[in-house]
């Protein structure tokens, strides 16, 4: 498989991708800048159902220093089936994934009218009926992320220990552990009963670029402190480079729409 990485203007960076990976050169492509006054309010889009979000048994969590590219927790054993949210099939999640900057001005792959936030959270999700991740991220509206966007707070956001204090055993690439089972629903926002957020047709932010993802952006923001995004930045990606900056620059809007649950 070709090479690819995050490094602007270096060989296998993100302005090359379509050449190994055609479907990075397309016209529904992640991630992008959200307009809100270009986004269409939906009456009829109603508000995700986060209650399968909080099952904790039966389940395995394992957290992977995935290539290097992004710190994963790779979800297993009893499903968690995403509710609500219109979209147009059953969803379960897989796997949830981070994306963060080296200093807290960059690292959100979505920007929100310009602008951009320390990190974003990806929960993935893909449709129920299709075999495993590799089938449905090929299928049209085979996959449905979530997105989360991150804000700096003073203090420590300790709904996200449980993940954090595994950190220092997954520093290099590849290292994976696993982690005693915690409620995900933990790490989202206070008010995830009726969260607001951005609906976009799009794709994988990395390669293979697959044009098949139901985005939903949060508008709620997740709280993390400066000592804690500088465990993210802790990691690595190769032997003496640091793990940051694995954002994939905006693509462009082209002619879709995004509609949005906020009035
Ligand atoms: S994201 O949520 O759009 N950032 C996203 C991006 C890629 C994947 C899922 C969600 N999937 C996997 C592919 C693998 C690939 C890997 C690279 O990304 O299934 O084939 O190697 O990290
Ligand atoms: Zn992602």
């Amino acid at each position: 498989e070709a090479g690819w990485n995050y490094h602007e203007g270096e060989a296998g960076g993100p302005d090359e991708w379509h050449v190994n990976f055609t479907d990075c050169g397309g016209v529904m492509q992640s991630p992008i800048d959200i307009i809100t006054e270009d986004a269409v309010y939906s009456p009829i889009l109603p508000y995700f159902d986060f209650t399968n979000y909080r099952i904790t048994r039966g389940v395995k969590l394992t957290l992977i220093n995935l290539g290097g590219h992004t710190a994963e927790v790779l979800y297993q054993g009893a499903p968690i089936y995403l509710q609500g949210g219109g979209l147009p099939a059953e969803y379960k999640l897989i796997q949830f994934h981070f994306h963060w900057g080296a200093e807290d001005k960059v690292g959100s792959e979505h920007f929100i009218d310009g602008e951009h936030f320390p990190m974003e959270l990806h929960l993935v999700h893909q449709q129920k009926t299709l075999a495993n991740l590799s089938v449905a991220e090929k299928h049209p509206f085979g996959l449905a992320v979530l997105g989360f966007l991150f804000q700096v707070s003073e203090e420590n956001n300790t709904k996200l220990e449980p993940l954090l204090k595994y950190f220092n055993q997954i520093a290099y690439p590849d290292a994976e552990i696993h982690l005693d089972t915690f409620p995900l629903i933990d790490m989202l926002p206070e008010n995830f009963r009726k969260l607001d957020f951005y609906r976009y047709y799009g794709s994988l932010t990395t390669p293979p670029c697959y044009e098949t993802v139901i985005w939903s952006l949060a508008t709620e923001y997740i709280k993390i402190s400066e000592s804690q995004l500088n465990v993210f930045r802790g990691l690595y990606e190769s032997k003496d480079i640091h793990l940051v900056n694995d954002f994939r620059p905006v693509q462009p809007l082209n002619k879709r729409i995004v509609i949005t649950t906020k009035n």
